[in-house]
């Protein structure tokens, strides 16, 4: 079976960044080892208000130390962490943006949570996500598995007993399927949202949502469907995070065939502000996004 650095080494990426990588795809084995010992929440918040897990912390500190330690990053831009972190003497030049455990609350009711990573070359983290080089997931379920774009096709990996990431799915491209997910709170979604949601469920689509991006967007992948976060009274930005989460998945999504919105705009074409960007997200098959698109113009 075919192993990522075999997949890596028939693909057009420079070999410092296949390194980075295998580099930042098998720092899930010591993260998913790290879960037992980090069930608790650790006492602090992120920028957001967040109480952080023990583990976001810990797997936030754990990237951060080998990145900089490679020498192939010069930016890290993490949901975890205030500013930028800036390693101006590396060597490499790439910058990496990543939400080190994504799902966090399911962390203590063992439910599938994911890393998000992107990639972009200039060591500049403030980047459109049309602009990325690499986009990948690791999502820690019954198998740890890593998803993957370098900008020609979207591939999924598997870390078998050996420790080892093989080929499991290759060229996926996301159906036109009916499942749907919504986070928010119903009572504050907007009307163009409502609208959305009734007609998905007009047209037998079946709801799907658990709190974690990584997982619920890798259902969408595999089934077709929508994921969303929507807008809401006076909360117009939602929730989630452009840099560290909207752009490595809708970046991913685009390379399976699917799309990306804010609810008006492709996602990937937005300018981030800064590193906490917040934006409304729309992530799934293509048609459905056209869908969500039509019922925000009539909002
Ligand atoms: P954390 O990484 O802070 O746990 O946030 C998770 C998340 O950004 C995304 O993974 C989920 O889909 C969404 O938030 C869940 O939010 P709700 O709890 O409001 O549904």
């Amino acid at each position: 079976m075919k192993t990522l650095r075999q997949y890596l080494d028939g693909t057009a990426c420079e070999k410092q960044l296949k390194d980075l990588i295998e580099l930042i795809a098998y720092q899930s084995i010591p993260i998913r080892d790290a879960f037992i010992d980090n069930q608790s929440y650790a006492g602090t918040e992120n920028t957001y208000g967040e109480e952080q897990a023990a583990l976001d912390k810990w797997a936030d500190t754990h990237i951060i130390s080998v990145l900089g330690k490679s020498g192939f990053v010069k930016e890290i831009a993490s949901e975890e962490q205030p500013d930028i972190v800036r390693f101006p003497d590396a060597e490499g030049d790439y910058a990496v943006v990543m939400d080190p455990l994504d799902g966090s609350s399911l962390i203590q009711v063992n439910l599938a949570v994911g890393t998000i990573v992107g990639i972009y070359r200039g060591g500049n983290a403030l980047q459109k996500g049309e602009d990325l080089a690499v986009a990948m997931y690791m999502l820690y379920g019954p198998m740890t598995v890593l998803t993957i774009t370098v900008g020609n096709g979207v591939f999924t990996f598997a870390l078998n007993s050996e420790e080892t990431f093989v080929l499991l799915k290759e060229n996926i491209q996301i159906p036109e399927g009916k499942l749907f997910g919504s986070g928010g709170i119903r009572n504050e979604w907007l009307s163009g949202h409502h609208d959305f949601i009734s007609l998905c469920e007009q047209n037998g689509g079946k709801l799907r949502y658990s709190g974690s991006f990584v997982a619920d967007f890798h259902q969408i992948l595999t089934y077709g469907g929508v994921y969303c976060y929507p807008a809401a009274q006076g909360k117009p930005e939602g929730k989630l995070r452009l840099v560290f989460e909207g752009n490595p998945i809708g970046f991913i999504a685009k390379q399976a065939g699917g799309a990306i919105s804010d609810g008006t705009q492709d996602l990937l074409t937005v300018i981030p502000t800064k590193p906490d960007h917040r934006t409304p997200i729309y992530v799934g098959s293509k048609n459905v996004i056209e869908s969500v698109e039509s019922c925000m113009k009539k909002q």
